[in-house]
């Protein structure tokens, strides 16, 4: 076997910063990663002896295993995340800020022999296609075996990574990362271990991550939120591009002709069932591709015209609600090859959580490890239990997903979970009232992050939490985006979640949704006529296709209703958000609101 201690790139200063890590966090063990399949199966296995993962029955779930993290440590962290720009103003209200050399200061101290006793992974990663000219390298160095297995789902990692490191001068974006337990010598590891004190701190102007306390997800999994949009959005915006929290698909009409759309939508309000849409009765001949189900990185190409990538290799699925049901594919994606968080372990050696069956398992263990049967007061699986599973294995995945190019993106789609006020479908007018909808998009909250579930809150473009400069600044990022373009995408509103006065949902969704990415489409094409309201175009029932189901008029005009009360409430909180970033709003977002407000 290799030895693992031997750096596998020559690049000195990525030696020298390995080596300057290692004096400060003191691990037992340096493994520089490879990111062969025997790597992989050998940590899994050190994972299942050490207690961490459970390998499930090889029979019903080929090359997956089930983890359960600490009850502690189970979703993001917002109020422990900072962007520790050298300004406060760079950071803007909406992020955690701290001033960078004092933040330095208290995490040298946080780290300073936290990897005592334990191996420290030299982690190279490359965010989107390695070689592309659009994607971005990084290299994490962590003291979880779990991290390392879950990003060799997520993105792509290992030797080739190193080469291209080596090859030419390509920026490396140092990832710092440590569960914060260290072990004294024979002291015994537990299943989970991870630090009750917290911080995910970015550093936008030199381009670092420094992770410290959590193994769970965005916290943990630093390609991911941490560098594909914290760090990110700082890059694309001095060069000109986007770093979005975007699903990206692609719609295929039966004459061949296929229209890509970027969505966004906050964490847990369906992306991966929207990314791995299967058309309903009624759409033979129509077929919908997958590109990414959570972030896309768009930069316009020679001719004007937006192109994206998904920088990841793997989704990192809500499991609960997940089912043959609401995504076929999905289900089909993590059959094999798949590591499991959170979610119940049955006692044939599989895994469940609610809402993927009809008919709950007899009995399982929750995800605390608890004996749980249906009668039970509590959750199988935790609301945020998740999947990490290959991309290459979703049936629907786009052919052209790893294209290094990106695919050409025709509409921008904003959506949040809204019980009122906002119908199923809408568009902008133009670019700007598209970025102004965008900037004032709501959602109710979801168990992807730490804190309350069910209030509406505002969260721009679903980039709140992840946006790593001022949210001000990011609108104007947006404003100026379309000055270089030659073909603008247009910009869509949706709201699956409307409810009729008995709380009941008035759009069935799922594959059903389909209906309204039709109507997008044909927008796009200049096929589809609509009818103008104050807040945008609308389809009327006659625009919509409605073959195979039986969705009367008068419930449409339900779901589309434009309630000019209501409405001005909306305007009134969107305010409120404003207020906070008014000294960095560009004009055209105020002048927006102003038409707005007289159309209303
Ligand atoms: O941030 S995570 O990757 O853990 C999940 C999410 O919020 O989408
Ligand atoms: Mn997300």
């Amino acid at each position: 076997m290799r030895n693992h201690a031997v750096p596998l790139s020559n690049n000195t200063s990525l030696i020298k910063w390995v080596d300057k890590m290692a004096k400060l966090t003191q691990p037992a063990k340096i493994h520089w990663v490879d990111g062969s399949q025997e790597e992989y199966d050998m940590l899994c296995q050190q994972l299942v002896d050490g207690g961490t993962f459970t390998r499930l029955n090889q029979e019903l779930w080929p090359g997956c295993y089930y983890a359960k993290s600490d009850a502690n440590d189970v979703a993001r962290v917002e109020d422990r995340t900072f962007i520790c720009s050298l300004s406060k103003d760079n950071a803007g209200p909406t992020n955690n800020w701290e001033n960078p050399f004092e933040m330095r200061r208290k995490l040298k101290g946080l780290f300073s022999g936290s990897m005592a006793g334990r191996t420290m992974y030299v982690l190279p990663y490359s965010m989107g296609p390695i070689g592309s000219p659009m994607s971005q390298i990084g290299v994490q160095l962590t003291d979880s075996a779990y991290v390392v297995v879950n990003m060799r789902i997520m993105a792509r990692i290992g030797l080739p990574v190193f080469q291209e490191i080596d090859k030419d001068y390509k920026r490396v974006v140092p990832c710092l990362h440590s569960v914060g337990m260290p072990l004294a010598p024979g002291q015994a590891d537990v299943p989970w271990p991870c630090n009750k004190e917290k911080y995910i701190v970015h550093f936008p102007e030199t381009r670092e991550i420094w992770s410290y306390g959590s193994g769970y997800g965005g916290n943990a999994l630093l390609g991911k939120k941490c560098f594909a949009l914290r760090i990110a959005s700082n890059i694309a915006r001095d060069e000109g591009w986007m770093a979005e929290h975007m699903l990206i698909l692609g719609i295929e009409d039966p004459q061949g002709e296929k229209t890509y759309i970027a969505a966004a939508f906050p964490s847990a309000c369906g992306k991966t069932n929207l990314a791995m849409l299967i058309p309903p009765a009624g759409f033979e001949g129509w077929k919908v591709w997958t590109v990414g189900d959570d972030i896309a990185w768009i930069k316009p190409d020679e001719k004007g015209r937006l192109r994206a990538i998904n920088p990841e290799a793997g989704f990192f699925g809500v499991a609960p609600g997940t089912s043959a049901k609401t995504n076929p594919n999905a289900m089909k994606t993590l059959a094999s090859n798949t590591i499991f968080t959170n979610t119940a372990l049955t006692p044939e050696g599989g895994v469940w959580w609610e809402g993927m069956t009809d008919t709950p398992p007899a009995e399982c263990l929750d995800w605390q490890g608890n004996q749980w049967t249906p009668e039970s007061k509590t959750k199988a699986a935790h609301p945020n239990a998740r999947f990490t599973a290959p991309a290459s294995q979703c049936p629907s995945i786009d052919p052209a997903w790893e294209d290094p190019n990106g695919v050409p993106i025709s509409a921008f789609v904003f959506g949040g979970r809204r019980a009122d006020t906002m119908p199923l479908v809408y568009q902008s007018f133009n670019w700007s009232s598209g970025v102004y909808i965008g900037a004032t998009m709501g959602s109710e909250t979801t168990a992807a992050a730490a804190g309350a579930v069910g209030k509406v809150r505002r969260d721009p473009m679903a980039m709140l939490p992840f946006c790593g400069y001022h949210m001000g600044d990011y609108f104007r990022h947006w404003i100026k985006m379309q000055k270089g373009l030659e073909e603008t995408p247009k910009l869509f509103h949706v709201n699956w979640f409307r409810k009729d006065e008995q709380g009941q949902f008035l759009w069935p969704g799922f594959s059903q949704n389909m209906r309204v990415l039709k109507w997008i489409v044909d927008r796009v094409r200049g096929r589809a006529l609509g009818q103008e309201t104050p807040i945008g175009w609308v389809p009327r029932h006659d625009d919509i296709t409605w073959d195979g189901i039986d969705f009367p008029a008068t419930d449409f005009e339900k779901l589309q209703k434009i309630d000019r009360k209501a409405w001005r409430a909306e305007v009134i909180q969107h305010e409120e958000l404003f207020i906070d970033l008014h000294d960095h709003i560009p004009s055209e977002i105020i002048y927006e609101r102003e038409l707005l407000i007289c159309r209303l």
